[in-house]
């Protein structure tokens, strides 16, 4: 992969641009390839480049309606953490955070992810059992987190409102240090480019619209641009998952619903960590550009629109004024929404299914942007060798046949 240095840094920027090389082919699709991936998110790009880099399967495809990231992947708050309660979500997402920390160097491209460390804050006693049951899950699993104090959080955020008179007190909290935050669209350029570099075809601006099937095995991708042919298919399409699972005659156990969030005018730095609260009910961050990144949890109806409703964000930024009062006076900027697809036990599935050659990764939910690497990289291997990752196996759809759930609504951070 080339390298760049400071003095291309220097004469590009005096050139107006002119002479920045493009970061990744823009190809058009061959007839046929080993493997075509739906979705050109964070999760898909990831998947292409483990594919290329770790299988050596390099006759990809991925296929994407809009632009390379520009899904969920674009729409996210961006938290990482790995607090899980269970076991096998733990696992999954403590390996996704171990690649989220040598990220930008293996995909030579800085994905800004930052261990500012994250707080989800306790308001009862319930609350605060949950959370004391959390950590002792955690450490036992090797996980880095605290029960902090009053005191504690308040030394870690001064702006915070701690006082006992307030509504809902703050009555502790847990802490990953090594939790954070990354910039959303640098970790799909870096997945991108580094694809795109073992030769990945990365085709935007075409949408899969039907999923061909012959004696029962995928074939290949219908598109608004012609047929694609394919020994594998690969469906990374967030809150659209259903929607392309029905193409290929699939029922899935996903719900698509309208997640929010906001952005402030930019204010000079004033909270270094993250701060949510599932009981008062919202999150915040502050980017480095100085905007304070806000969200709750998902609307309460299911639907394809990326706004949402208009009494979730007053909800939202009422619970922020609880916790922030400082805040009270800072404009929001900017609102939005993304369409995120949960699975009843609000963990993800990723799996084989009953068409052979036929592969899903979806239903992350609100919180899959943190375990994009990994995801990326279970997805590949269980694609490549058509078995379930280790990881991977707790994750597939069979778990709904037989029972096996893993709740992780508690720890989901935000509510589904
Ligand atoms: P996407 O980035 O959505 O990629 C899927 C792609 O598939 C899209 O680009 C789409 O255009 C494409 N596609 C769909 N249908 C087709 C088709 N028929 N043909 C071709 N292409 C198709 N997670 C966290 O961990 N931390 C957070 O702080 C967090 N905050 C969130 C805040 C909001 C407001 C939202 C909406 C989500 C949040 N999430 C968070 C969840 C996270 O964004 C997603 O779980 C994650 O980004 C999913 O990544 P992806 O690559 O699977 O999906
Ligand atoms: O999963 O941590 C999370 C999250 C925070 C905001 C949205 N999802």
């Amino acid at each position: 992969m080339k390298k760049y240095s400071v003095f291309n840094l220097f004469t590009n920027a005096l050139s107006y641009h002119e002479n920045w090389q493009r970061a990744w082919r823009s190809p058009k699709p061959k007839s046929d390839y080993d493997v075509v991936i739906v979705g050109g998110g964070g999760h898909g790009l990831a998947t292409a480049y483990y594919l290329a880099k770790v299988h050596g399967v390099t006759n990809v495809a991925v296929v994407e309606k809009g632009y390379l990231g520009g899904g969920n992947t674009a729409r996210n708050t961006t938290i990482v953490r790995s607090n899980y309660l269970w076991d096998e979500a733990a696992a999954l997402y403590e390996f996704a955070l171990k690649l989220w920390e040598d990220l930008s160097q293996e995909l030579n491209f800085n994905v800004m992810f930052s261990q500012r460390g994250v707080l989800n804050l306790g308001h009862t006693l319930q609350d605060m059992r949950d959370i004391e049951r959390r950590v002792n899950a955690n450490r036992l699993n090797g996980i880095d987190g605290e029960v902090l104090t009053p005191q504690q959080i308040q030394e870690i955020v001064p702006l915070l409102n701690c006082s006992p008179s307030s509504r809902y007190p703050v009555l502790g909290a847990s802490w990953q240090p090594r939790g954070g935050t990354a910039r959303h669209d640098a970790v799909a350029w870096g997945y991108a480019r580094g694809a795109d570099s073992y030769g990945v075809d990365l085709i935007q601006q075409t949408e899969v619209t039907g999923i061909r099937r012959e004696n029962g095995a995928v074939v290949g991708v219908e598109t608004n641009k012609g047929f694609i042919g394919a020994r594998k298919v690969a469906c990374v399409t967030a809150g659209n998952s259903g929607v392309v699972a029905a193409m290929a005659g699939l029922r899935l156990p996903v719900e698509s619903r309208p997640l929010q969030a906001l952005v402030s005018e930019p204010l000079k730095p004033c909270l270094d960590t993250v701060v949510m609260s599932n009981a008062v009910h919202g999150y915040i961050s502050q980017s480095d550009k100085g905007d304070l990144v806000i969200g709750a949890g998902v609307d309460g109806y299911n639907g394809y629109g990326q706004r949402g409703s208009f009494n979730v964000v007053e909800h939202t930024v009422q619970a922020i004024c609880e916790l922030f009062p400082a805040f009270s006076r800072v404009r929001m900027n900017r609102q939005w929404g993304g369409i995120v697809d949960t699975c009843p036990d609000a963990c993800p599935i990723i799996s084989k299914t009953s068409v052979d050659g036929l592969f899903f990764n979806c239903g992350w939910g609100t919180g899959g942007f943190k375990a994009t690497p990994g995801s990326g990289y279970v997805f590949a291997d269980t694609v490549a060798n058509n078995r379930p990752h280790p990881l991977a196996k707790p994750f597939a759809l069979d778990r709904f046949y037989s029972g096996a759930l893993i709740d992780e609504h508690g720890a989901a951070g935000v509510a589904h």
